[in-house]
């Protein structure tokens, strides 16, 4: 293996310390930041992630709570829900995992959450402010991703990001903090979907490669200069008779070849996951410091 490894745990431990000094100084004021997941129906995977982040939250020091619903509950009924928790001044942070059942209307939900409480930076209010480029929170996945390549200093400004997928949750917001006139951003960037022609050649040109397609080592070595910068955000279960669960995670990168190509890549798992948690939390405590108007001093 030829690239250096980027080690999500690493970066997201270092995160997770900045956080709860954050967590510290605001219980001290009397303010204990909350944050309330909401779960419908019993996909393992999202089981797995809610699990990590209430586990996290609970690390920090911040309270968290999830709400688990029944896959059949109605849009009313979450929607009901969701209006509760917007009144709640306890609560600092709303999120609510998708995917959702077909029947309830995602951008619906997201709507209706309070964008002062929306940890996930989904709401169109938040995404028109990240867009603007006066962010109030940001989306956890790709800030996740920016604070990798600050950690291990992969410069950006002027270089060409190539994003394979266009996600409201991944590849479009990620794009948009990317191209933004600002520090660890200023890239060329160019996004790569479904309808794109000659994508091998877009992704030879690309100093930085994120993955973000939700399929099972799409990237190939043949698709990667090298040298180039590799992020892997793709959490994908496939077959391992030979593992105890029967299963293991790999991301959207063939990641033996590529490392032997790649300058830099993260891992699956241990890579962008545990970023996207770190982000979370350090949202929640914004939203809490905004919402109390609470003030840093010093
Ligand atoms: N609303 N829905 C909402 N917000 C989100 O930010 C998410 N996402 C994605 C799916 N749906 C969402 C997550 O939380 C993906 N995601 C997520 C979060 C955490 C991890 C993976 C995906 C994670 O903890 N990954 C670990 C390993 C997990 C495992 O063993 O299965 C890792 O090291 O990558």
């Amino acid at each position: 293996m030829k690239a250096l490894l980027l080690d999500g745990k690493e970066v997201s431990a270092r995160l997770k310390e900045k956080v709860t000094v954050q967590v510290t100084r605001l219980k001290s004021s009397g303010i204990t930041p909350r944050l309330v997941v909401i779960l419908v129906g019993d996909d393992p995977a999202s089981a797995v992630y809610v699990r990590n982040k209430a586990r996290t939250s609970e690390k920090l020091g911040i309270q968290s709570e999830t709400i688990t619903l029944k896959a059949t509950i109605s849009e009313k009924e979450l929607l009901a829900c969701i209006s509760k928790l917007n009144r709640d001044d306890t609560v600092h942070g709303i999120l609510v995992q998708l995917p959702l059942p077909q029947h309830i209307n995602s951008e619906k939900i997201i709507e209706a959450i309070l964008p002062d409480k929306d940890v996930d930076c989904f709401h169109p209010r938040n995404v028109g402010l990240l867009m603007l480029g006066k962010p109030y929170l940001l989306p956890c996945t790709p800030a996740g991703i920016v604070e990798i390549l600050k950690y291990y200093k992969i410069e950006t400004s002027g270089k060409h990001v190539v994003i394979l997928g266009r996600s409201n949750i991944v590849g479009k917001p990620m794009a948009n903090m990317l191209v933004q006139k600002s520090a660890h951003a200023n890239a060329t960037v160019t996004v790569v979907h479904s309808r794109t022609k000659n994508i091998k050649a877009l992704c030879l040109q690309a100093d930085i490669l994120i993955a973000a397609i939700g399929k099972a080592a799409f990237v190939t070595a043949d698709m990667v200069r090298e040298d180039a910068v590799v992020i892997d955000v793709g959490i994908n279960r496939v077959e391992a008779p030979d593992t105890p669960r029967g299963y293991k995670i790999v991301g959207d990168v063939d990641f033996i070849p590529v490392s032997g190509k790649a300058a830099a890549i993260t891992p699956v798992p241990g890579g962008v996951g545990p970023m996207t948690i770190a982000m979370l939390m350090q949202n929640t405590v914004t939203a809490a410091k905004h919402l109390t108007n609470f003030i840093e001093h010093g």
